[in-house]
């Protein structure tokens, strides 16, 4: 019996259990856990969580294992997912992606790269030296994005701040020709402000402990961290992973392309600013302006008023708050900047397709995951958001598309009944009614709109959804401490966010002068940053669209692609809250399981079948294995003759005939006909060889 079939471990997949109920599920999970198997299948999609140690299964020996194997043949992994995926592209000729999902610390970003390393481990068996080449940019550029997109929040310490998807691109030999990455709003309110706890991105904290003395100096950064104000707010200056650190720093230092990007620096960005002449003029020297222009940026407006051109000196208030604009701006425009050149690099060039065959591609999804934490804003709306749209395309895909398949193929099905989530997709995102609608109306105002107008205005057209709800709707409720707060009721549970902020954070206004400043830098990388800068202050510019109506769009074109591609699942769960890898949190656990809904995954796979394929296309494939359909059959449709090709094999128990569809239960079935087939095709050749050379 192979190991992974050997019931100390429990169930391989979840498919196999007894009886689907949520009690012998959380204990095969649990079981498996704490032997440490932290796969596990439901069919096709891998369940996985978080051991939080170095486990012993990524290595050479066990990609050997895995490679061109068949899922079912090897233990539970993402190796299997990674291979399936891959085999499917290269098989079919199609499109595949692999969505990995769970909630903040559950494992995502470990997962994809695990992946991507599998990926560039079996591919391109003659060592190409461009294909290899491909390979080295992909697998480096994650440690760059991390880098510049990671840090350590309280729910994990190397939260990932940016969604990201990375297309592979393959040629007809299945071998990485290049690839696009498509990232998606970073988080930069971070580079000015982080929770009790929480650190700014890695990058600051790597460039001051990793960096060589000259450098620091030329770009006058003291080594000690406590000196900025900006990455400091969060109270957890102490850099974790020291060594680490200094490798990563290394690591990126070495991706030659990359490295000039590094010219830009943070900088102190506290209000002594102004006063003190120094800082302003080390500003001027790293952005490459002159320093009076540093100075009236950040102390005056430049505004139009009917033909005269004036200048408006600001504020204290509004200075500070142009200063930061500014700091999260140029962090955010140096963060694209980097994915832009990255892709620069990696993107497919010279592709001819009578030369190179078709360009198939693997997508690979690692966003932040669901995220709740003492303080929720503008940025965990918009990341649980991002969440509520994955789930959904999970749902359609998994357990809605597939159901109605049955259906409509006229297959018998009894529905097994799962928690939509659509409704609060709907609340966020509907045309007029939804949350991001009210917040967008409310900042195309002229008049002074605040967060609490905006509040309001959403109380008024969301009393009765039934996963919206607020203080002034329910007065009584404990849970929402603040007249500021809303709640959604999200499917993977209640989150409250304070409002303050949200109209700022959506407006994401950074003044024209800022652009004007950095445009007219005479760093040419710093001055194509800022195309906008090159309008003159009397040209009128179009209202930018909102970071809420952005981010909409992009998460739609994401589900978009992802669901024209063949998706793979992998589904992440965090045991504990501690980061231990022996506790094993029922309760949590539990809940993560209900709220992904895989006790209904493992009851629609149970009773639904692994594969299906339109009659003529499965003939196509296997009419070689019977004598009924080989060369041809003269049965009254193709639906007879697979019937009897089937019948043929013994496997007439483990198929339904839908309309169109045969429908196969098992993937051992599949397994079998593809031997089968191999067998007689190679038959078939050794024949016609014989034919060929006259020795028949
Ligand atoms: P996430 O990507 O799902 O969270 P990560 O992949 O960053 O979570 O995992 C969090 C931490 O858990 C890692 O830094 C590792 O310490 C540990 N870990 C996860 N998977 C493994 C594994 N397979 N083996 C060993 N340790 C692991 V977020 O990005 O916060 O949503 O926004
Ligand atoms: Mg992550």
């Amino acid at each position: 019996m192979a190991e992974h079939e050997s019931l100390e471990f429990g169930k391989a997949d979840f498919v196999l259990l007894d009886n689907v109920s949520l009690e012998e599920f959380m204990a095969n999970l649990k079981l498996r856990f704490e032997k440490g198997r932290i796969y596990t299948y439901i069919g096709e999609v891998v369940v996985s969580v978080n051991p939080y140690r170095a486990m012993n299964i990524y290595g050479r020996d066990t990609i050997e294992q895995y490679k061109g194997r068949e899922l079912y043949e090897r233990p539970p992994h993402l190796f299997a997912i990674a291979d399936a995926a891959y085999k499917a592209m290269k098989r079919r000729n199609k499109d595949t992606c692999i969505v990995i999902s769970g909630e903040s610390g559950a494992g995502k970003t470990e997962a994809s790269k695990y992946i991507m390393q599998y990926i560039a481990a079996i591919t391109n068996p003659s060592q190409r030296a461009e294909v290899e080449r491909v390979k080295n940019m992909l697998l480096k550029s994650n440690c760059v994005l991390e880098a510049f997109g990671n840090a350590k929040t309280n729910r994990n310490d190397n939260s990932s701040r940016f969604g990201k998807y990375m297309d592979i691109n393959f040629d007809f030999k299945g071998d990485p020709i290049g690839g696009h990455i498509n990232n998606y709003l970073l988080e930069k309110s971070r580079v000015i402000f982080q929770q009790e706890g929480e650190r700014s991105f890695h990058s600051f904290y790597q460039l001051v402990k990793g960096a060589p003395d000259a450098q620091l100096r030329s770009l006058h950064i003291q080594r000690d961290p406590t000196a900025y104000t900006y990455i400091k707010v969060g109270g957890q200056i102490k850099v974790l992973y020291h060594v680490q650190i200094k490798r990563d720093y290394y690591g990126w230092q070495g991706s030659r392309d990359l490295w000039h990007l590094g010219k830009i620096k943070p900088f102190d960005g506290d209000v002594t600013l102004i006063e003190n002449s120094k800082l302003v003029s080390i500003l001027g020297d790293l952005l490459s302006t002159k320093d009076e222009n540093v100075e009236k940026a950040l102390l005056y407006r430049t505004v139009a008023t009917g033909r005269d051109v004036i200048d408006k000196q600001h504020t204290h208030q509004e200075a500070s708050y142009g200063r930061d604009a500014l700091a999260k701006a140029i962090y955010e425009r140096l963060f694209c900047w980097i994915v832009g050149r990255i892709n620069d690099i990696i993107e497919v060039k010279n592709y001819d397709v009578r030369v190179h065959g078709k360009n198939t591609v693997i997508g690979v999804l690692d966003i932040y995951g669901f995220e709740i934490f003492q303080n929720n804003s503008f940025e965990q709306f918009c990341i649980n958001y991002c969440n509520e749209k994955l789930q959904q395309l999970f749902i359609q895909l998994v357990l809605k598309q597939e159901q109605e398949e049955y259906q409509r193929e006229g297959i018998p099905w009894k529905h097994i009944d799962y928690f939509n989530n659509q409704i609060i997709v709907d609340l966020v995102e509907q045309q007029h009614k939804g949350i991001f609608a009210v917040l967008d109306e409310a900042c195309m105002n002229v008049g002074k709109v605040t967060d609490e107008m905006f509040l309001q205005a959403l109380n008024g057209k969301l009393a009765k959804h039934a996963h919206y709800t607020s203080r002034k709707l329910s007065p009584t409720d404990k849970n929402l401490e603040f007249d500021r707060d809303f709640r959604i009721r999200h499917y993977a549970g209640d989150v409250a966010y304070s409002v303050v902020g949200f109209i700022d954070k959506n407006k994401d206004t950074l003044f024209q002068d800022f652009k004007r400043l950095l445009y007219n830098s005479s760093n040419p990388v710093l001055k194509a940053m800022w195309p906008e800068g090159k309008l003159s202050i009397t040209e009128v510019t179009k209202r930018p669209l909102t970071a809420a109506t952005l981010f909409k769009n992009s998460m739609i074109s994401l589900v978009e692609n992802l669901a024209s591609k063949e998706p793979y699942y992998v589904r992440c769960i965090k045991p504990n809250e501690v980061k231990s890898p022996l506790l094993f949190e029922h309760e949590r656990c539990k809940h993560q399981v209900e709220y992904l809904g895989l006790l209904e995954n493992v009851r629609v796979r149970r009773a639904g079948f692994a594969n299906r394929q339109i009659y003529p296309r499965f003939l196509q494939r296997y009419k070689m294995i019977s004598e009924f359909t080989w060369p041809n059959h003269d049965l009254p449709s193709d639906k007879e003759a697979v019937k009897r090709l089937l019948q043929g094999c013994g496997f007439e128990h483990d198929v339904a005939y839908g309309k169109t569809k045969v429908f196969i239960r098992t993937p051992r079935t599949i397994f079998s006909l593809e031997e089968q087939r191999a067998e007689m095709v190679k038959r078939i050749v050794l024949f016609l060889q014989k034919v060929w050379r006259g020795t028949l």
